[in-house]
């Protein structure tokens, strides 16, 4: 296990001693900070000050330089957003910081999204994505869509706060297979299964597979609503958007 001084960044020491309690977040935290590179701290840092111009900056610079978009999403821009939300949970900061550290974060996006982007040539098929009525969380969703464009799906994004009606007029405007839904919220949660029960009513259910994720989501809680599948971060996503379209045809007849 690592210590908080093997990591090199100050700044992410400080925030470490100064707030984050629960000693399991403590202990994944300098793990993960102690093994990245000073680079990916310096963003995650950046990112928690709601520095815009420099993590917009760092991440172009790390790119350059030749580090995985993988790499920089992850020990960058997803670690620092990570300590974010914690101090978010314990009134440490609120909505407007919170919203700066999200424009940092779309800053450091921006630059990974066509990267990962890149990769697919020919589409393995087509998603519809979206987060649930009620919800404006849309950073886990976008890099939901970012990985699955990149593994060659065609991404159909709803954007925030849709409802279940829009969720079944983008999958038959666009002939969708799979729709995935997003929220982070324990109040809008409940949507998803309105969701289902929207398609269900209009007699789409077994068209469509439909998987869900978000931080409060659970396996448990997407089966008991009735979901195809569920995954817990971007990687995930893609391993069950390819689980879920393997089992049925391309394209429709
Ligand atoms: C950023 C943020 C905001 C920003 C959102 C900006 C934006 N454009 O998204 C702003 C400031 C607007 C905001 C507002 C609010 N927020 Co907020 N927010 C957060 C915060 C700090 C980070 C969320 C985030 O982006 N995480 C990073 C991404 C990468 O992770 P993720 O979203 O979980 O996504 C990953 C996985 O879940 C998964 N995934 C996500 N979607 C999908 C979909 C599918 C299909 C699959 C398979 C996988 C998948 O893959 C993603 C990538 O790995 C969280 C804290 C937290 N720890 O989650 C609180 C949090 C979600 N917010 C919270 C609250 C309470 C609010 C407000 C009600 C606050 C208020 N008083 O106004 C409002 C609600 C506004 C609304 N109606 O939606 C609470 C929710 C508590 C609860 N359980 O209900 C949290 C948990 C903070 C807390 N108190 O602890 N928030």
């Amino acid at each position: 296990m690592a210590e908080i001084t093997d990591i090199s960044n100050d700044f992410i020491r400080q925030e470490i001693e100064e707030y984050i309690e629960r000693p399991e977040e403590r202990e994944r935290n300098i793990n993960l900070f102690a093994r990245a590179r000073p680079k990916m701290q310096e963003i995650a840092a950046a990112l928690i000050d709601g520095d815009n111009d420099t993590v917009n900056r760092l991440t172009r610079e790390a790119l350059d330089s030749g580090i995985e978009a993988l790499e920089v999403m992850d020990d960058g821009l997803i670690a620092g957003m990570g300590i974010v939300g914690i101090k978010f949970r314990q009134n440490f900061i609120f909505v407007p910081e919170v919203l700066a550290c999200a424009r940092a974060m779309k800053a450091g996006m921006a630059h990974i999204e066509p990267i990962l982007s890149a990769a697919g040539i020919e589409p393995v098929g087509k998603v519809i994505m979206g987060t649930v009525k009620g919800d404006l969380h849309d950073i886990g969703k976008n890099l939901c869509i970012m990985m699955l464009r990149g593994s060659g799906f065609e991404v159909i994004d709803l954007g925030v706060d849709t409802a279940p009606d829009r969720f079944i007029e983008a999958v038959e405007e666009h002939d969708a297979l799979l729709l995935g839904m997003s929220a982070l919220l324990s109040t809008t949660m409940p949507n998803m299964g309105k969701t289902i029960e929207a398609f269900i009513d209009a007699d789409l259910r077994d068209k469509v597979k439909i998987m869900v994720g978000g931080a409060p989501v659970t396996q448990e809680f997407a089966d008991d609503m009735g979901a195809d599948g569920y995954g817990k971060d971007a990687l995930a996503c893609v391993a069950t958007a390819k689980k879920l379209l393997g089992v049925v045809a391309k394209t429709r007849a």
